[in-house]
């Protein structure tokens, strides 16, 4: 759905986007609505006459997978989004419940809240903030697993992980015995709406979600996350909360149009239904992952393409701009109802299925082995969840996989394009495109295939990234030459195979995950600084754009994640002054842009000189024809005399960089003709990267910084 970040899902025509944003926009201001269709018009900047912001932003961009980092602690995920997630292009990650919960080794502990305090063995309070930011930093939002359906389901109360004394229906602090439903027995009947939301699921007490205190604060703890930045949640047991009630604690929900969030509502033939609940957000489509169960994990997997394929069109199945998929989750993988890691390649192909398919939003569920349903993560002698670590306990690493990874870059690099070039051999080998964009290859059966594939790819030599290795924009490993719209290559038994203009070897396009960091130098004295941008023909963000952040001394920088496209922009001081180019904007492209006084370069102003050299600046207030240096490092010997030229720097200022290796450097100046400063007979003398010498005063300070 258009909200938020990337909450654009996956549509083959502009058209469609336009259509479904005037329906579903159409309970909101006209303002808006006009923004968002400027957006995705691309009209050009309005940075000159900014409006104020609206509060609604413009969809941005397309990376809409989610890493669900399933019971991993706050320091591992801010890790991971640095070390993985960032560079793969996710644009979420999924937090296992963040709030006090029971005590216990079992991993479902903290699906029994006792408080909402941000205690619990995967962390605290501060490790959150830290990951939050951490994770911003990296370009990945935040999602949080929210349990607000009930509390905790031990008859005996007990002590909670943070000191919480707690009994069943009463929660000092937090809630009293008034506030959960009065039925407090178990739902034994599904087919009966009243009974699943307002008894017990599993003996876990249940909120009276109708109530105004339940709801405010159930909304109180979702907007303390909102405040530290999360960019949205996934909301646990929404079956067993009456849809009336969810869209109450929604509209408390601070800035929830830019929310991400996703409803759990596992679909049966029951009476609640999860179309319900729509006007709230996403909600996972459960027959997604059975029906890849069926495919992958049996029968054969032609039929998940044939005709529109699964998706919408297919019934029980929710519309594109509300579901959200996964091949499996923390439930499905112990009950069975989906494939899991346990399942090997099919698992594998099952992922490189979802990230190539076009239906919904996917998650990436990241756990570990397990035999015992109720084993919880490793932890140490407190209880305190250990950092997973990469190839260490058991801990799958799903996310981090190579061909996970490089698929979740095939997404990004594929968004919005339609599904073309379908083929199948009517059982288990399948493979179709994405426009002109990307194809893939799916072989679930026990012998390689060759064959001339056909594909709207333009010509070109590709990368396999299924076994193709990306490290930052240089890839390596097997490839695929396109040439007039067909390609031959052999897909192995259990394998695939995955191209995309993002990783092409020849013939040009740009590696997917490449980002352009943008700096601005602080002479204009702004107060703040914000870039207002677009990535490609992409949508604006949303007046007066997005924070810049201090870089060094006297420069701003905030990175963007343009897939290597190239990032039309303007900056503004958040209060109306705008430098928007003269009116043209400014057009970036590659991983460097830096604007000083409207003038762009590509060279990283903060980037460390090579700490062993010195450059040595000369003012030209001596109004010399030419300015040398001469001069000797260490104790070596004297170049031979004037020595060497030095060109200009910057009004004012000549410079030399001299090769020191570290070492103090003796010198004098002269004009080339004669004419010396050689420091009234005792040569100058400098230690350091830098030297500045004006009319005989020495600074160390670079005077064209
Ligand atoms: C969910 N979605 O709606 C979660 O995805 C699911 O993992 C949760 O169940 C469930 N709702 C409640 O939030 C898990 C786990 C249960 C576990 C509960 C509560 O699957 O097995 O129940 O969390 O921790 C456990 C015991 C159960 C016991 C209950 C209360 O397994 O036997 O019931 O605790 O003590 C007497
Ligand atoms: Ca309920």
């Amino acid at each position: 759905m258009l909200r938020g970040r990337p909450r654009q899902k996956e549509i083959s025509l502009l058209s469609n986007v336009l259509h479904r944003t005037r329906s579903r926009e159409r309970s909101r201001s006209k303002g808006r609505i006009a923004l968002t269709l400027a957006a995705l018009l691309a009209i050009p900047a309005i940075a000159a006459a900014a409006p104020a912001a609206p509060a609604e932003a413009a969809a941005p961009g397309p990376k809409d997978t989610i890493a669900v980092l399933f019971s991993y602690t706050w320091d591992a995920i801010a890790r991971e989004c640095t070390d993985t997630l960032g560079p793969a292009g996710y644009g979420y990650v999924q937090t296992s419940p963040p709030q006090e919960h029971v005590k216990g080794p079992q991993w479902w502990t903290y699906y029994q809240p006792v408080s909402y305090k941000l205690d619990s063995r995967l962390g605290t309070e501060a490790e959150f903030q830290n990951m939050v930011n951490t994770c911003k930093q990296a370009g990945v939002g935040v999602i949080v697993d929210a349990v607000i359906n009930h509390m905790s389901g031990q008859s005996a109360g007990g002590t909670g992980w943070a000191g919480t004394q707690y009994q069943h229906y009463d929660y000092p602090g937090t809630y009293s015995s008034q506030d959960f439903h009065s039925c407090r027995r178990d739902i034994a009947n599904y087919q009966d709406r009243w009974e699943v939301q307002e008894c017990n699921l599993v003996n876990l007490a249940d909120l009276n979600t109708g109530s105004t205190y339940v709801q405010n604060t159930i909304a109180g703890y979702l907007n303390k996350l909102v405040d530290m930045g999360v960019a949205g949640f996934r909301i646990d047991a929404v079956k067993h909360i009456a849809a009336t009630d969810m869209q109450a604690i929604w509209s408390k929900v601070k800035n929830h149009d830019s929310l991400y969030v996703v409803q759990e509502v596992i679909r049966a033939n029951e009476p609640i239904q999860p179309e319900e609940y729509t006007s709230v957000g996403d909600i996972h489509e459960f027959a997604y992952g059975r029906k890849l169960k069926e495919a992958f994990g049996g029968g054969t997997i032609n039929w998940l393409i044939e005709g529109n394929g699964i998706g919408p069109t297919w019934s029980g199945f929710l519309p594109n701009s509300n579901a959200a998929v996964f091949v499996d989750n923390h439930d499905t993988e112990r009950n069975h109802e989906t494939l899991s890691y346990a399942d090997g390649t099919n698992y594998d192909l099952a992922q490189i299925f979802t990230l190539a398919w076009n239906y919904g939003s996917p998650s990436i569920h990241s756990g570990y082995s397990f035999s015992d349903n109720n084993a919880g993560p490793i932890t140490d002698a407190a209880g305190n969840v250990i950092d997973p670590v990469k190839g260490q306990g058991n801990w799958t690493f799903k996310h981090a996989q190579n061909d996970i990874m490089n698929m979740v870059g095939f997404r990004n690099a594929t968004y919005g394009t339609a599904i073309t070039n379908k083929w199948t051999n009517g059982s288990n080998a399948i493979a179709f495109g994405r426009g002109s964009a990307g194809y893939v290859a799916i072989n679930r059966s026990g012998s390689p295939i060759t064959r001339t594939f056909t594909t709207s790819l333009p010509d070109g030599t590709y990368y396999n990234v299924i076994d193709a290795v990306r490290t930052g924009s240089t890839w390596s490993g097997p490839t695929v030459t396109v040439s007039g719209g067909q390609f031959t290559a052999t897909v192995g038994a259990n394998h695939a195979l995955a191209l995309h203009v993002g990783a092409k070897a020849t013939g040009g396009g740009t590696p997917v995950g490449d980002d352009l960091t943008v700096y601005y130098s602080t002479s204009k004295n702004w107060s703040a600084y914000n870039v207002h941008y677009k990535a490609g023909t992409g949508a604006w963000t949303t007046a007066p754009g997005v924070a810049m952040a201090a870089a060094c001394t006297g420069w701003v920088s905030k990175t963007i994640d343009s897939n290597g496209a190239s990032v039309t922009a303007a900056f503004n001081n958040g209060s109306g002054t705008w430098d928007n180019n003269g009116g043209k904007d400014y057009s970036f492209s590659g991983a460097t842009a830096a604007v000083n006084n409207g003038v762009v370069t590509t060279t990283n102003p903060c980037a460390a000189p090579p700490t062993d050299d010195l450059t040595v600046y000369y003012s030209t207030s001596k109004g010399w024809g030419a300015y040398n240096v001469h001069y000797k490092v260490g104790t070596g010997a004297w170049t031979t005399a004037p020595g060497v030229a030095m060109a200009a720097a910057c009004t004012g200022w000549v410079s030399k960089t001299i090769d020191s290796n570290g070492a103090s450097v003796t010198a004098a100046f002269n004009n080339g003709s004669g004419t010396w400063d050689n420091n009234g007979g005792q040569d100058y003398a400098f230690t350091g990267n830098t030297a500045a010498v004006n009319n005989g005063v020495v600074t160390t300070v670079n005077p064209c910084g």
